[in-house]
C-alpha cells in the first residue's frame, strides 16, 4: 500500500465540490500518514512526536504554496504595485498554528488528530520558535506581515536569515545566562531556499573613474575587495480568511565561488575555508540589543547585505514585470523599520547611476519616491551613526555618494536658512566634531517621501524634538500611524475560549474587522456573558499556574490578581519600580501580617542586552527578591513573585490571555508607542500605565474611567528634569520608599553579597535618570486603587470587558490600511478561489 502513496497537498476541495466533514479527516489523515512516509521517511510504527510535527507542518506547508503560487501569477498578470517592508527582525512566532488558524483549518484538523490518538496542541509545541528579533520592532514587523496579505496587498518583507536569533535566556542563581539559539537544528519545514535567485554582494575595496565604451560621460565604478553571495530563502505568509499568500524573503550569506577558486588554488586549502567562514558569519547571529545600537562592522555588514540583496531582488521583479526603472516608484513602495535598512537610499542611488547610468537628478526622484522611513525611538543615544572610516572602509562608494546627496541638501537648505550654520551643521548626514559619523536617520529623512512616528505622542515629540529640522523643513512629509497588533495571532489564536465567547456573542466579523467589538458593550449588563468572562480569564489563570509550576517550579494561587509585566528589560521600562512595589507589599505583609490584602502574583519575563549591566541585575534582583518573598511563610498565598525565564512569543501567547493588571509603566515621553500594551487590553487586562506611548490613545479608547493612570507627564519629566531632579528628597520624605531602599541595602536579597545591589541604588539616588523616585509615591497609590477595584470583581470584569470592546483602533489592519493608503499607495489585489 505504500507505494501508492504520495505527497500531496492538503486540500479540503476536490474537483470543486466541498468535502463533508467525514471525508475531510480521512483526507488530512491520509494526507499527514503520506508526509511521515515521503518527508520524514518513516511510519506510524517508529515516528516520534517530531516527526509528526514536521509532517503536519508539511500539509500546510504544501497548501501554502498552492495558494502562493496563485498569488505569484495574479500579482504579475495585475502588474500590481508591490510593499517591500525591510526589516532587519521579523519576529514571526510559530507558523503551525498561525497557518491552520489562518486557513481556517485548526478544528478539523484538532479532530483528525484527536482522531487517530495525536494531540494537536503537544504537536505545535515541538515547533522550535524562530526568534529573529529582539522585541516590539520585530513583532511590529511580522504583525503587519499577516495584516497586509489579510488584506490583499501584494507585499514581500525583506529580511535577515539569522541562524542564531535572539539567545535563550537562562536563570542560573538568579542571573541571566546566555545560551546560542539554534533554532535550526531540527531543519526548517517553513522555508524554501532559492538558491536560483542568488545575488552577489560587494565589500570593501575602492573606486574608481572610467569612461564607458561610446559614451563621453566619465562613470565611477566599485572594484571590491571581497564578494559575498546571497540566498534567499522563502516563507509563505497567509492571511485570515484569503487567497492570497504573500512572502517573507530573507537572505543566507555564503561565500562566492570566485572567491573559492581564487583562495583554493593558491593552495592554502585551511585558509581558503577559514575565509568562506568569514563570509557566512555576516547571517549567523541576531544582534541582541534592543534601544542602544552597537557600532560593530559585523552589523553594519548585516544591514548593507540584506538591503543590497534585497535592492536587486526588488529591480530584477520590477525589470521583469516592467521593463525599465523609470517607473519604479509607481510599482514599488520600499518601508525602511527604522534605520537598520536606511543604507538603501544610498545603494539604490548607486544602482541607478553606476550600473543603470540615471542621471542624478532622476536617480534621486527616483529613490525619494519610493522610500518611506518610520522611527521607533526617541532616546537620542539610540540613534544610529556609523563612522566615517569605517563606512569607507567597508562601502566607500557609498560613502562617496552620501557625501554628494549631503552636498547638494545642504546647498538646498542654505538657501532656504542662508545665516544658520547651526541648523546645516545639525542636519547634516555627518556628524562632525570629535569622530566624523555618518547620521542614518538623516540619511532616511533626506532620502524618503514620508517619515512617519509609531504613536500620536511619539510623532509629536519627533516633530519637536529628535526630528525637528527635518520637520521645518518639510512639515508635509511627517506623519503618525499608530501602531497596532494581528487580532489573528493575539486573540483567536491564543486566547480560543474569549474568541469563542465573542463570537457566540457578536458574531465573528471582529476577526477582521476589530471595531466590531464594540458590540461587545452591548452585553455589558448580562450578567451570563460576564460570569462566562470572568470564567474563561480564571481557566486561562489556571492554565497559566500549571505552566509556571512546570517551568520554575513555583506554585502561585489562580485567585490572585496576575500582575503582569513582559518586555524587553530596559532602565526606562521601569521593571526596577514594580520590583520596588513588590517589595513595599512585602514590607507591610511582615510588618502587619494581620491587615487585610489583596493577593497579587506578580510575573516579570523578558531579556536583558547581554551587555546591559544595569538591566541584567534588575533580572537578579526580581529573582532574589522572588526567593525571599515566595519562601515567607507570612505572604503565603497573599503574595509571589514570578521570574519566567526566556520571554518569547510562544510564552506572549500564554500570558496575555492569563492576565488581570498589564504594567505599562515607562518613563513618560520614552517608549516610542508599545504593543504589548495592545494585547493586553485585547485579552482583557486592565492597564496600570503613565502618559507615554499608544498608552495616552489606549486610554482615550477605553475611556479614563478604564485605565489606571498615574505618574509625571512628558513635559513634567522634563521640567523636573530642567530645575534638577533630586532624588534623595523622595528617599528622606517618603518612609515606605526609604524602607524599601534601605532593605535592599541591607542584603536581604542578596545574602554574603552585601553591595551586589548598590549600582541600583547609586543609580536611583544619584542621578535616577528615569524618575522612578519621582513616579515611586504615585505609582503605590495607584497600585492601591487597583487592589480595591479587583476586590470588586464585578466592577472589574465590567471595566475588562469593556477594554476588549473598545480596543478595535489597534489592529494591524487599521496600521496597515492607513500606510497603504496614504504612504505606499497601494491597492488589493485579491487572489480568485480554486
Ligand atoms: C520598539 N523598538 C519601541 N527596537 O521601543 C516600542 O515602543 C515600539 O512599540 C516598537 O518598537 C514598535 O514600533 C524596538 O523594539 C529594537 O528592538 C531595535 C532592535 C535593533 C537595535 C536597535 C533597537
Amino acid at each position: 500500500e505504500s507505494n501508492t502513496t504520495t505527497e500531496v497537498p492538503l486540500s479540503l476541495e476536490s474537483a470543486g465540490v466541498a468535502l463533508d466533514a467525514e471525508a475531510q479527516v480521512s483526507q488530512i489523515q491520509q494526507a499527514l500518514v503520506n508526509n511521515l512516509y515521503w518527508v520524514q521517511g518513516k511510519d506510524e510504527q517508529f515516528a516520534n512526536a517530531h516527526d509528526y510535527y514536521t509532517a503536519l507542518a508539511h500539509s500546510v506547508r504544501n497548501q501554502l504554496l498552492q495558494k502562493r503560487i496563485r498569488t505569484a501569477k495574479t500579482y504579475a498578470q495585475e502588474r500590481a504595485k508591490t510593499v517591500y517592508y525591510m526589516s532587519a527582525e521579523f519576529l514571526m512566532g510559530r507558523q503551525l498554528g498561525n497557518g491552520l488558524i489562518n486557513l481556517g483549518l485548526y478544528d478539523t484538523m484538532r479532530h483528525a488528530l484527536a482522531d487517530c490518538g495525536l494531540d494537536l496542541d503537544e504537536l505545535l509545541e515541538r515547533e522550535a520558535e524562530p526568534g529573529l528579533g529582539n522585541g516590539g520592532l520585530g513583532r511590529l514587523a511580522a504583525c503587519f506581515m499577516d495584516s497586509l496579505t489579510t488584506l490583499n496587498l501584494p507585499a514581500v518583507g525583506y529580511g535577515i536569515r539569522y541562524e542564531f536569533g535572539i539567545f535563550t535566556q537562562l536563570i542560573r542563581q538568579g542571573h541571566q545566562v546566555e545560551a546560542p539559539d539554534k533554532w535550526l537544528s531540527y531543519g526548517n519545514p517553513w522555508e524554501i531556499a532559492r538558491p536560483d535567485y542568488r545575488v552577489e554582494i560587494k565589500f570593501g575595496g575602492h573606486t574608481e573613474v572610467y569612461k564607458k565604451d561610446g559614451d563621453d560621460d566619465y562613470q565611477v565604478r566599485w572594484i571590491p575587495a571581497q564578494t559575498v553571495i546571497g540566498i534567499p530563502h522563502d516563507v509563505p505568509v497567509p492571511g485570515y480568511g484569503t487567497e492570497n499568500v504573500n512572502l517573507l524573503r530573507l537572505w543566507k550569506a555564503e561565500a562566492g565561488e570566485a572567491f573559492d577558486l581564487d583562495a583554493f588554488n593558491a593552495g592554502d586549502y585551511f585558509g581558503a575555508v577559514a575565509n568562506k567562514m568569514i563570509s557566512e558569519n555576516i547571517t549567523k547571529v541576531l544582534y541582541p540589543n534592543d534601544e542602544t545600537r552597537q557600532g560593530k562592522e559585523l552589523r553594519l555588514q548585516q544591514q548593507y547585505f540584506f538591503v543590497a540583496c534585497s535592492l536587486q531582488d526588488i529591480i530584477r521583479l520590477h525589470l521583469r514585470d516592467h521593463g525599465s526603472l523609470e517607473n519604479l516608484a509607481e510599482f514599488a513602495a520600499i518601508q525602511l523599520n527604522d534605520t537598520h535598512p536606511a543604507i538603501g537610499v544610498a545603494e539604490l542611488m548607486r544602482l541607478l547611476i553606476d550600473e543603470y547610468n540615471f542621471e542624478w537628478a532622476a536617480a534621486w526622484q527616483i529613490t525619494q519616491r519610493t522610500f518611506g522611513y518610520t522611527n521607533h525611538t526617541l532616546m537620542p543615544e539610540a540613534l544610529e551613526k556609523w563612522s566615517v572610516d569605517l563606512f569607507g572602509k567597508l562601502l566607500p562608494r557609498h560613502l562617496e555618494i552620501i557625501y554628494e546627496i549631503n552636498h547638494r541638501f545642504l546647498a538646498q537648505v542654505k538657501l532656504r536658512y542662508p545665516n544658520d550654520p547651526d541648523r546645516l551643521e545639525r542636519l547634516s548626514l555627518i556628524e562632525e566634531g570629535g569622530e566624523r559619523r555618518v547620521r542614518m536617520a538623516n540619511l532616511a529623512c533626506v532620502g524618503s517621501h514620508a517619515i512617519n512616528g509609531v504613536a500620536a505622542l511619539h510623532t509629536e515629540l519627533l516633530k519637536q524634538e529628535v526630528l525637528q529640522d527635518f520637520y521645518e523643513l518639510w512639515p508635509d512629509k511627517f506623519s503618525n500611524k499608530t501602531n497596532g497588533i494581528t487580532p489573528r495571532r493575539w486573540l483567536l489564536q491564543c486566547n480560543p475560549r474569549l474568541a469563542q465567547l465573542i463570537s457566540e456573542t457578536i458574531g465573528d466579523s471582529w476577526i477582521t474587522n476589530l471595531d466590531d467589538l464594540k458590540q461587545l458593550e452591548a452585553h455589558l449588563d448580562n450578567e451570563v456573558f460576564r460570569h462566562a468572562w470572568q470564567a474563561i480569564k480564571q481557566e486561562n489563570k489556571w492554565s497559566l499556574a500549571r505552566y509556571i509550576h512546570d517551568t520554575v517550579g513555583i506554585k502561585v494561587n489562580p485567585d490572585s490578581m496576575f500582575d503582569v509585566q513582559i518586555k524587553r528589560i530596559h532602565e526606562y521600562k521601569r521593571q526596577l519600580m514594580n520590583v520596588l512595589h513588590v517589595i513595599t507589599l512585602y514590607n507591610r505583609m511582615v510588618q502587619n501580617p494581620g491587615d487585610h490584602v489583596v493577593p497579587r502574583t506578580v510575573i516579570f519575563g523578558g531579556k536583558a542586552a547581554p551587555g546591559y549591566a544595569m538591566a541584567k541585575l534588575v533580572v537578579k534582583l526580581v529573582n532574589a527578591v522572588a526567593d525571599v518573598v515566595n519562601n515567607d511563610p507570612i505572604v503565603a498565598g497573599r503574595l509571589k513573585v514570578v521570574f519566567l525565564p526566556n520571554y518569547n512569543v510562544s510564552q506572549a501567547q500564554r500570558l496575555f490571555p492569563a492576565s488581570d493588571l498589564s504594567e505599562q509603566i515607562s518613563t513618560a515621553g520614552m517608549e516610542a508607542s508599545g504593543t504589548g500594551n495592545m494585547k493586553f487590553a485585547l485579552n482583557g487586562a486592565l492597564t496600570i500605565g503613565t502618559l507615554d506611548g499608544a498608552n495616552v490613545e489606549i486610554r482615550e479608547e477605553v475611556g479614563a474611567d478604564n485605565f489606571f493612570l498615574f505618574g509625571l507627564t512628558t513635559e513634567q519629566v522634563a521640567a523636573c528634569k530642567a530645575v534638577g531632579h533630586n532624588p534623595w528628597c523622595y528617599y528622606d520624605t517618603n518612609p515606605e520608599l526609604k524602607r524599601t531602599l534601605d532593605v535592599i541595602a541591607s542584603g536581604l536579597f542578596s545574602p554574603g553579597e552585601p553591595d551586589l545591589f548598590l549600582p541600583i541604588l547609586d543609580s536611583l539616588l544619584v542621578d535616577d535618570p528615569y524618575m522612578v523616585m519621582a513616579d515611586f509615591a504615585a505609582y503605590v497609590q495607584c497600585q492601591e486603587h487597583v487592589s480595591r477595584t479587583y476586590e470588586d470583581r464585578d466592577r472589574w470584569v465590567r471595566m475588562a470587558i469593556l477594554n476588549t470592546a473598545r480596543i478595535g483602533k489597534f489592529s494591524a489592519d487599521r496600521t496597515i490600511a492607513d500606510y497603504a493608503r496614504e504612504i505606499w499607495k497601494v491597492k488589493a489585489v485579491p487572489v480568485a478561489g480554486e
